[in-house]
Formats: C-alpha cells, sequence, structure tokens
C-alpha cells in the first residue's frame, strides 16, 4: 500500500472537519455536497472487500428515494447482495477518520478483515443521475459570471460545457480510490442499483447468472418474459399496456433503452420521465405509498394498471383510479401476495415439495398476513426493517419470497430447487414439463441479487397476463386494514431500541407497557415504534379497524413516544 500517495490523493478529496456520517440501512446518504470524501473512501475500501473475497466488488452512486440534493453510495458485495455488516462497520470507520488519520485507519481495516494486499482487486461502478439538467427559465446562484436565467441558447451551452451531475462527479471520486490503491475498475456509468447489483453477481458467476452488459440484462430479462407471457390465454389490449411514473429518475432512460425488447409482450408508457420535474419529487413509489394517492405528472383513466418506481429503480408499486375515481394502491404485500399464490400453483403442478416461504416485516399489512397464512397457507416471517435483513432469511427457502409494503423486494430459488427445476422442464411432459419450463423462466426473470422494480414489474406483468387478472381483481384478493405512518422527532432516536423484528420496544422502560394499553382499546389493531435508519426521526406505525381508529391509535403512540423517549419541537395532538 503506497501510503504517501494516498494520503496526497485524500488530501484532493478532503474530509469537512467533524463531518461524521454512519453506512446506514443502505449506505451513505447525505447532501451531495458532503459526499466527495466518502466516495473516494469507498473506492479504497471496495478495493479491500475485493482483494479480501478474491471478488469483484460494486459500487453504486445513489440518492435512491431522497431528493435530488442528495447522493449516497453503496457497496454491493460478490453474489450482488448488500454488503457484510462487519464491513459496514469498517465503511463508517473509514468515512469518519479525519484526514491525517485516514491512511492508518485503512491499514487497520486490512489487518483486521486479514486483507491479502498482494491479491488483484476488481471494482465495478455505477451511478444514475441525481440532478436533472436545469431548463430554461431556472435561476442560477453558482456560477459566478452566470446570467440570473439562461434563454435556451446559453442552456445548451451550459449543458455542454458545465454541467455535470453530482453523480458524475462522485464516480469519479470513487475510481481514483480505486485507482489509488492500484485496483482495476470497470464504470458501467448510468444504470438503476438493481443493474449493478446484477452485473456483479454475473461477474462472479464467471457468466452463469447472465451477461454482465446492459445488454445481457435486457436479453436474459426480456426473454424469459416473453417466453412467460407468449402463450398466454388472454391477450387482449388491457394486458398489453401499462402506465410507469419512473420518478424522474434513471427507471425513465433504462426503460426506454428496454422497451424494444419486450414490446411484443408490453407496451409502456412513461411518465416523469425526467424531461421536467425533479428526482422523487411528488412523484415515485415513496410518494405514492407515502401518501397513498398518485404521483404528479400523470394521467390515470378508471381502471388503468400504473405503477410507480423510486429513483433508482429498486422499488415497485402498482395502483389504479376505480369509476368512482377513488385511488387503490397495490403494494408491496400484495405483490408478495401474488407472486406466491402463482408460484404455489407452479409446484402444486411439477409436484414436487419444495418450501416456499414469504418474508415481511413488521409494515406489512395484517390483513396481507392473514390472507398468505389463513387462506394460501404459506409460512411467513418478519425481520427487521431494510432489505438485507429480509433478502438473508429468504435464503433460508427453497423459495424465499421477500417482499417490504413499500415495494422493495423479489424472490430468491436455492440453487438446488433451481436445478430440480431444470431438470424437470427437460424430463417430464405435458402439463409438469410446461410448469417447470414456466418455473425456469420465473427465475431467469427475477433479479435475484436485488430488488429490481423493472424485473418485478415484467414478473407481475407476465403473472397479470397468464391468469387473466385485471387489476382490480388483483387488488381484491383481500382488503388491507386502514393504517396510519408517523413521524415523531426525538432528542436522540437511539434511546429507542426493539426485539422480536421491532414489533416490540425494549427501552425507554415503560413505552412498550404505554403502546399495549393504547392498542387493546382498538379493534383489529396493532402499533409499533422504531428508529429510523435512514432521517433523524422515530417511526409510528398503527393499524386499526376504521382509518379514524387507525390515525387516532397512530396519535396517541406517537405521544406516548414524545413524552417517554424525549421529544422535541411540537407535541402530537391527540385525535386527527
Ligand atoms: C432503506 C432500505 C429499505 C427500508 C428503508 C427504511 C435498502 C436497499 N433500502 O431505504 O429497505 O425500507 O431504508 O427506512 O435496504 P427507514 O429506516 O427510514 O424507515
Ligand atoms: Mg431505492
Amino acid at each position: 500500500m503506497d501510503l504517501d500517495a494516498i494520503t496526497e490523493y485524500s488530501a484532493l478529496h478532503a474530509k469537512p472537519n467533524g463531518l461524521v456520517l454512519q453506512y446506514g440501512t443502505a449506505g451513505f446518504r447525505t447532501k451531495a455536497e458532503h459526499l466527495d470524501h466518502v466516495m473516494f473512501r469507498m473506492g479504497l475500501l471496495a478495493v479491500l472487500r475485493s482483494k479480501q473475497t478474491k471478488s469483484t466488488i460494486g459500487v453504486m452512486v445513489t440518492a435512491s428515494h431522497n431528493p435530488e440534493e442528495d447522493n449516497g453510495v453503496k457497496l454491493v458485495d460478490p453474489l450482488g447482495e448488500m454488503l457484510a455488516p462487519s464491513w459496514e462497520e469498517h465503511a463508517t470507520c473509514l468515512a469518519n477518520a479525519e484526514e491525517q488519520d485516514m491512511p492508518r485507519v485503512l491499514m487497520d481495516i486490512s489487518v483486521k478483515a486479514a486483507v491479502n494486499l498482494q491479491q488483484d482487486a476488481f471494482v465495478v461502478i455505477g451511478r444514475d443521475t441525481s440532478s436533472p439538467p436545469p431548463s430554461a427559465g431556472d435561476t442560477f446562484q453558482d456560477p459566478q459570471w452566470m446570467p440570473e436565467t439562461m434563454d435556451s441558447i446559453e442552456l445548451c451551452i451550459y449543458h455542454v460545457f458545465l454541467y455535470t451531475p453530482s453523480s458524475e462527479k462522485l464516480s469519479q471520486s470513487v475510481i481514483d480510490g480505486v485507482t489509488v490503491l492500484e485496483g482495476q475498475f470497470h464504470d458501467y456509468g448510468l444504470v438503476t442499483t438493481p443493474q449493478l447489483h446484477y452485473m456483479v453477481c454475473c461477474r462472479n458467476t464467471s457468466g452463469r447468472y447472465g451477461k454482465a452488459t446492459i445488454e445481457g440484462y435486457y436479453e436474459k430479462l426480456s426473454r424469459a418474459f416473453l417466453e412467460l407471457t407468449n402463450q398466454a390465454f388472454c391477450s387482449g389490449d388491457d394486458y398489453r399496456s401499462l402506465k410507469v411514473d419512473c420518478a424522474n429518475g434513471i427507471g425513465a432512460l433504462k426503460l426506454r433503452e428496454m422497451e424494444h425488447y419486450i414490446s411484443q409482450g408490453l407496451s409502456v408508457q412513461l411518465f416523469n420521465d425526467g424531461t421536467k420535474g425533479k428526482l422523487n419529487h411528488l412523484c415515485g413509489a415513496d410518494f405514492v405509498k407515502s401518501h397513498q394517492k398518485p404521483p404528479e405528472g400523470m394521467e390515470m383513466k378508471a381502471n388503468e394498471r400504473c405503477c410507480s418506481f423510486d429513483g433508482d429503480a429498486d422499488r415497485i408499486v402498482y395502483y389504479y383510479l376505480d369509476v368512482d375515481g377513488h385511488f387503490h394502491l397495490i403494494d408491496g404485500d400484495k405483490i408478495a401476495t401474488l407472486i406466491s399464490s402463482f408460484l404455489k400453483e407452479l409446484l402444486l403442478e411439477i409436484g414436487e415439495s419444495l418450501n416456499i416461504g414469504v418474508v415481511q416485516t413488521a409494515y406489512a399489512n395484517g390483513s396481507s398476513t392473514r390472507y398468505l397464512e389463513e387462506v394460501m397457507k404459506v409460512p411467513v416471517y418478519c425481520t427487521k426493517t431494510g432489505v438485507k435483513h429480509l433478502h438473508h432469511k429468504a435464503q433460508e427457502f427453497d423459495i424465499g419470497v421477500y417482499f417490504e409494503a413499500n415495494g422493495h423486494g423479489t424472490v430468491l430459488f436455492s440453487k438446488a430447487a433451481e436445478t430440480k427445476i431444470k431438470q424437470l422442464a427437460k424430463e417430464s411432459e405435458d402439463k409438469k414439463k410446461e410448469a417447470a419450463k414456466m418455473l425456469e423462466n420465473v427465475i431467469d426473470l427475477f433479479n435475484q441479487a436485488a430488488g429490481d422494480a423493472i424485473s418485478d414489474m415484467l414478473v407481475i406483468e407476465a403473472i397479470l397476463t397468464r391468469k387473466g387478472l385485471t387489476v382490480q381483481q388483483w387488488d381484491a384478493l383481500y382488503t388491507d386494514l386502514p393504517n396510519r405512518q408517523l413521524k415523531v422527532k426525538v432528542a436522540d432516536r437511539q434511546v429507542i431500541s426493539t426485539t422480536d423484528a421491532e414489533r416490540q420496544v425494549v427501552t425507554p422502560l415503560g413505552l412498550q407497557e404505554a403502546i399495549n394499553d393504547l392498542v387493546k382499546t382498538y379493534k383489529l389493531s396493532r402499533a409499533f415504534v422504531r428508529p429510523s435508519g435512514t432521517e433523524d426521526i422515530v417511526r409510528v406505525y398503527a393499524e386499526a379497524d376504521s382509518q379514524e381508529n387507525a390515525d387516532s391509535l397512530a396519535r396517541a403512540v406517537s405521544l406516548a413516544v414524545f413524552q417517554l423517549a424525549g421529544g422535541v419541537g411540537e407535541m402530537p395532538q391527540p385525535g386527527f
């Protein structure tokens, strides 16, 4: 390790004094202007991780569903999964080391993790564009010579010569980190987060998972999708078109690229494609799920099937307006239900006793859990919030279906299940063969490296087409219990600790008892609180038999949090 070179380069990506960041649920995320040193250092760390695992490691520069001034970075482990927890700690230490201590901290990590520094390293990098180009009429403070507003010619000049999205500069800082430690790299440029996970997985399985190119990704998914939908019984126009809100993010660009690969089976109409609006602003999966209303900028007619991606296209939710103009959200829970019922039917046809499990978090609507367990007879498990926890649990099954209510999710197939299915697709006959072949295509269509809005969308579309289900029929599988989510500001959210997959509070003492007492006063009710992993707040969730009751329970629990966990600012009011 050339410590002098590292010190010298690091000074070009100097850490602002005193800035402390945490590798959270999904990497580092904060204002883009505070991230340069973090990017450089994650380039360094990715090289160490690559040497240690003797594998390609991914670095994704993304703000996910955050506002466009933000950006972020996360590392992708060898099989396309999230970074191992022990390395999350290394990442936090390295990002927070003051400038003069950084080389020593880097050395410490390599010793602690027993990294062989002589080993080669390879890192792949991706980014999604975080700040869209300015539009005519925008005002500018930054470049001093810039006129206050620009006409379109000036705007073009600005685009060509000056405009660099924050993610491009930030990924250059990652590359600086990789090269100073003499790692090799490949820069995929603009990709969705799940596409980068896919690339990492392909590269570390010698292409068995797929070709590690963007075309390879489109070809693999579209082939499986078209085979699944080809002989579909229902092929009316209703099944062939879908409106997609792309959150003004990378999903629009990638779906446009993919459009012609899938056009025989599905025509997509894109909204919030980044030509005007701001990233994740009043649109996208996060907005639609948390506000339970349609995104701005989408024209919806009654009973039309619509969906929203988040900014980096790793989440998806569906929805529609009924004839009375009422909005119906179909979230991750209902997506998991549709997918598991389809998979269960296929398993029945192939007659194999492969086990299937559904993994949810405490946010899963009580009706979905009840439906899965009692009607579909599928075992359901609950983990802490955050994809890595669900992913980990889902690996325990032959077929592990995992979805967060917010639309993050995918399905994992064990090696044994995959081999069995492939064998049946070759050897068996008639209906059994057909079902096995279908399962083979389902395996290819899911991005098993990470939840992926594009891949999930194609799976859902294929299932709806095959089963001849309308969006209303899908929605009618069960009725969500009314629910409410609130946020409470406290002085230190870490005073709240939880157990039982975040469904029970351990500290502060007395809070869980208070929640229990409140829950008892409502019917079909449930409530829990947890410190957010991405914002400086405590989240409150409540559900009950009516919206009014869910609202009032959520308020009462918020008040208990405020009083027992050191609330700051305005006190939540009881009632709604
Ligand atoms: C991150 C997680 C998501 C989780 C959310 C919770 C990944 C890729 N993303 O976005 O799974 O639902 O955080 O946020 O793991 P919260 O802790 O602020 O509620
Ligand atoms: Mg995301």
